[in-house]
């Protein structure tokens, strides 16, 4: 017969720490985006998953909450494909999460940078635990479950062996695709900048600024840190930034004044989803 403390009553139950290790992961994946992937479809396969896309293990007590941030604009069917492949991998990996995408409205230059300040600081506002920020494009899918998305003693880079990258860091510095901060070292080096407005190099700069303060990158096994990229053109409003590579010259004398301390935006919408929170915002324009 069943313990009598093990039946749900009115106090919590107190729960083991989730393991290291955990047990259930399959490995090595099938990720394909050929059969379109209905919304509904996604609901329904992942019942455990609570409005906003929060979700917290049953059976364990994990050490870390943690945010996962999506950069986000017109990508709606690349999402749908990120939730189906996500949501059960992050479940299997026991981890106490939410997802927020952060939804850049109108149509002036996207500024990616600028929406994952935004991410970290409005996710921190809806919940004050969270104390890891996972920043993930949309058309990026793990093809290894071990490639656990959690916070460590250093910044971590996940997204480092692309297949559009022959499964190789493109070079040494990259820090782009997928990545993942402590509260305390994205605070550490002042969040990330807000004046990349259009493509490239936001994502170096985020790199000089871990380098500057003296932390290293980790990095999982290049076996194990495998990534399908959804194909896609250019978007509009996306063109590449002219001033990029003086910028991340720079990142020295602008990481000071530039970054979390100095984000300004306006909030227009709140959306909980089923499967994520929505976050729609007015980011400004470039100068
Ligand atoms: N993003 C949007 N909407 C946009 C632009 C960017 O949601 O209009 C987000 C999205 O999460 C995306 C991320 O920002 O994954 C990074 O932007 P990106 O996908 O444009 O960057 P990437 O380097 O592609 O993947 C650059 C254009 C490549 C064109 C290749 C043509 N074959
Ligand atoms: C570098 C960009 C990065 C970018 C990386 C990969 O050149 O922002 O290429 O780009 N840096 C600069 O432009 C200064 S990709 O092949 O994914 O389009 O992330």
């Amino acid at each position: 017969p069943e313990a009598p403390s093990a039946r749900p009553g009115p106090t919590a139950p107190i729960l083991p720490p989730c393991p290291d290790s955990p047990p259930g992961l399959v490995g090595r994946l099938l990720i394909e985006f050929t059969s379109p992937m209905p919304l509904e479809r996604v609901q329904r396969e992942n019942p455990g998953v609570l409005l906003g896309g929060r979700y917290t293990p049953p059976d364990c007590a994990p050490a870390q909450t943690v945010a996962v941030i999506i950069p986000f604009r017109h990508r709606e069917h690349h999402l749908r494909y990120w939730l189906h492949y996500l949501h059960p991998i992050l479940r299997r990996q026991r981890l106490r999460y939410g997802v927020y995408v952060i939804n850049q409205h109108g149509e002036d230059t996207f500024n990616r940078a600028k929406l994952l300040n935004v991410g970290f600081l409005e996710a921190l506002k809806e919940d004050a635990t969270y104390d890891c920020f996972i920043f993930s494009d949309v058309d990026l899918v793990p093809m290894d479950d071990r490639n656990l998305y959690r916070c460590g003693d250093q910044p971590r880079h996940f997204a480092i062996a692309m297949d559009k990258f022959g499964f190789r860091l493109p070079y040494a510095g990259y820090f782009g695709g997928v990545s993942g901060l402590s509260k305390a070292q994205f605070l550490r080096i002042n969040g990330f900048p807000n004046e990349y407005w259009g493509w490239g190099g936001e994502d170096d700069d985020i790199f000089n600024r871990i380098s500057l303060t003296g932390m290293k990158i980790s990095r999982p096994d290049i076996r194990i840190g495998r990534y399908r990229m959804i194909k896609h053109d250019r978007d509009k409003h996306n063109e590449p930034n002219p001033q990029r590579f003086t910028k991340i010259q720079n990142t020295k004398l602008t990481m000071k004044r530039d970054g979390i301390g100095s984000v300004r935006y306006q909030v227009l919408e709140v959306s909980r989803q089923p499967l994520f929170t929505n976050i729609t915002v007015d980011i400004g324009r470039p100068p």
